[in-house]
């Protein structure tokens, strides 16, 4: 660690000395010319609670991401909060029948959210706990956290990517659970999920055959990822409805398009008040999670306005389609397109019109 400590401050000295440079690309080629080996065998990624974690790149020793799908489901645990269980959450399982419904706390009346975390992350990280304490303080529903931390957890980074298939495909085999023995409906069931819980959303429909009612996207991981085919990533074919926010594209985030409605708040590369260097890519930890920041805050707010544009540059020059949606939660799901916005730097983060 403290090899990694002398690394950052010498880092911080050349940044110091560096041209200001506001392009990614630039950037990363800047920090592979002192720093060859960022971006192939190592890299820092932040984790659900914006905090910068070291992820290796290489392929885990004892090899355990060909672990059985089995294995895998073992691992992957439902908890379901409502404003009974507000705080704890209750863990449900797929081997309940309906003979214990007066028991059950899942209400098929109700809407439901899954939540899906991404790497190193948990059910008690901000990624979770901020879009459910707000839904549920905005109406009763069933809100199902997917923790799957005991297999994110792992500074292997391309171990937990592939095993997002296999998490994705056990939440398709919960959300069937309680399509058939509880009788909820397919098309009302949402999917969140930040980074790699993105992609394993979109496994999950993919798995439902794109019947599931909505998936959201929030900064969909860029490792492992970014260029792949659909079939290997959240896409538009995965839910009814997809809807993504990109907050930091071309670092932890994705930056091509994945749904049926993209929005890139500030250009989607970087968000303000992250980035307090000129150089900063690598020491931006809250860019990605601005993502579920802003998801978390839209449900009470209509007021991510967003404009249909080609560009951020586009944008940025007033060029964009007459008429304007919100971004997140209340986004209309006839959306389509790319979407620019701007919002402030704290919360609250939504910034009403800006053009
Ligand atoms: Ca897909």
């Amino acid at each position: 660690m403290l090899f990694l400590l002398f690394l950052l401050l010498f880092l911080l000295c050349q940044v110091c000395q560096a041209e200001p440079d506001n392009t990614t690309l630039a950037e990363i080629e800047y920090l592979k010319s002192f720093l060859p080996n960022y971006g192939v065998t190592w890299m820092f990624l932040p984790d659900g609670n914006n905090i910068l974690q070291l992820a290796y790149l290489s392929e885990e020793p004892r090899n355990s991401s060909r672990m059985s799908f089995l294995k895998v489901k073992d691992k992957v645990n439902f908890f379901l909060y409502n404003r009974k269980y507000q705080k704890s959450g209750i863990r449900i399982r797929m081997t309940r029948s309906l003979r214990d419904a007066s028991e059950d706390p899942f209400d098929p009346e109700l809407e439901t959210k899954f939540l899906i975390h991404g790497w190193k992350s948990s059910k008690s990280t901000d990624t979770i706990q901020n879009i459910k304490n707000n839904y549920l303080k905005a109406d009763d529903m069933n809100v199902i956290a997917v923790d799957w931390s005991d297999l994110a957890d792992n500074f292997f980074y391309f171990t937990p990517v592939l095993q997002t298939r296999d998490v994705g495909e056990t939440v398709a085999e919960m959300i069937d659970h309680l399509v058939v023995t509880r009788g909820a409906s397919l098309k009302r069931m949402h999917i969140i999920g930040h980074s790699l819980g993105a992609h394993t959303a979109g496994f999950a429909g993919s798995k439902l055959g794109g019947q599931v009612g909505r998936i959201t996207g929030l900064d969909p991981a860029n490792p492992g990822f970014e260029g792949t085919p659909p079939s290997e990533r959240l896409d538009p074919g995965d839910a009814l409805f997809v809807d993504v926010i990109h907050t930091s594209s071309g670092t932890a985030g994705m930056s091509m398009r994945c749904g049926h409605v993209d929005f890139y708040p500030n250009g989607g590369a970087r968000q303000p008040n992250c980035s307090i260097f000129p150089f900063a890519l690598i020491l931006d930890s809250c860019s990605h999670g601005r993502s579920h920041q802003y998801y978390a805050e839209s449900i009470f707010t209509d007021q991510f306005i967003s404009y249909r544009c080609r560009s951020w540059a586009a944008y940025r020059a007033k060029q964009c389609s007459k008429g304007s949606i919100p971004m997140g939660h209340p986004v209309p799901n006839t959306a389509r397109g790319i979407y620019y916005l701007e919002t402030n730097g704290e919360s609250p983060y939504a910034k009403g019109n800006t053009l």
